[in-house]
């Protein structure tokens, strides 16, 4: 937890120990070829589907401090093998953008996983919940609320600026420029959905740098937006999602959280990982069934 101690207050340890969710780092790594190194930590949960582990790990020495995070298996078979609690010790393969545990060994199964797995049920929002009206500013200084956009269905992320890993924050990007691209083939449905990305990096990512960086996406911000706000503001809207994420010199550690917002304000899909296609998304929001007054309204603000 050396990370963590360094760079945030005792309270916020607390928190984000006990809160123990995937984070995806964003943060710079080797480059080359195949490097490798060993991993141990405790099992906090399997993800059949996504094929992952998340592992509550100890710091990796030269390449990561302690944290919590989804790791791909090399043998899937082990899925079925593990499970939550367990303690186990792999070797970390790191081979360009892609990485894997193989060597995996549980050196100890879980007694009673029952502590971590309600570490885990940390509230985030279930499809049905009402979003509430969260705050922000958007690239052209504008304030901006979540409910203004009611009418219209929402695709909101999670982003920032300078995030150096391709398959993290510019990806997102990229899905979602490939997202709007779709839509705009479709001009009802461009009208009744609109996208916005959120930076985590309020600091940096002022106004100014969210219109440069849109436009270097060529995104049209009539449609899909970018924002931040006060630090505060920001921490809410992504706490809400379950999205966590904290500074480290310049870059910021998180994880990663995009959701769907039905016009009537509902959370509709809550995707936490990188795994979701522009296409799986572009057809959500087409299926989705808005409610007459979207069409009527014309939907624009
Ligand atoms: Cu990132």
């Amino acid at each position: 937890m050396t990370l963590v101690d360094k760079i945030i207050p005792a309270r916020a340890v607390v928190i984000l120990t006990i809160v123990s969710t995937m984070l995806p780092a964003c943060r710079p790594r080797a480059t080359g070829p195949e490097q490798r190194y060993p991993v141990k930590g405790t099992v906090v949960s399997v993800d059949k589907r996504g094929s992952t582990v998340t592992i509550s790990h100890e710091a990796i020495p030269g390449y990561m401090e302690a944290m919590t995070m989804p790791f791909k298996l090399k043998d899937e078979r082990l899925l079925s093998d593990v499970a939550d609690g367990d303690r186990v010790q792999a070797t970390l393969v790191v081979a360009g953008l892609k990485s894997w545990l193989e060597d995996v060994v549980i050196t100890r199964e879980t007694v009673d996983p029952s502590d971590i797995r309600s570490s885990q049920a940390q509230a985030e929002p279930k499809p049905g919940d009402e979003v509430p009206d969260f705050k922000l500013v958007n690239q052209d200084g504008k304030r901006i609320s979540l409910h203004q956009y009611r009418g219209r269905a929402v695709l909101l992320t999670f982003i920032y600026t300078r995030c150096p890993l391709p398959d993290y924050c510019p990806l997102m990007t990229d899905n979602f420029s490939e997202i709007q691209k779709t839509l705009k083939s479709d001009a009802s449905l461009y009208e009744r959905t609109h996208l916005l990305s959120i930076s985590v990096d309020p600091e940096y990512d002022t106004p100014k740098v969210l219109r440069e960086y849109a436009a270097r996406h060529s995104a049209d911000t009539m449609q899909w937006e970018f924002a931040s706000g006060s630090k505060d503001e920001v921490k809410q809207v992504a706490t809400y999602f379950g999205m966590q994420y904290w500074r480290d010199s310049d870059q910021v550690v998180h994880s990663l959280r995009t959701a769907i917002i039905g016009a009537d304000g509902k959370l509709v899909k809550l995707y936490r990982g990188n795994e979701w296609k522009p296409e799986e998304i572009a057809a959500e929001l087409r299926n989705l069934k808005l409610p007459e007054e979207a069409r009527s309204n014309g939907g624009r603000r």
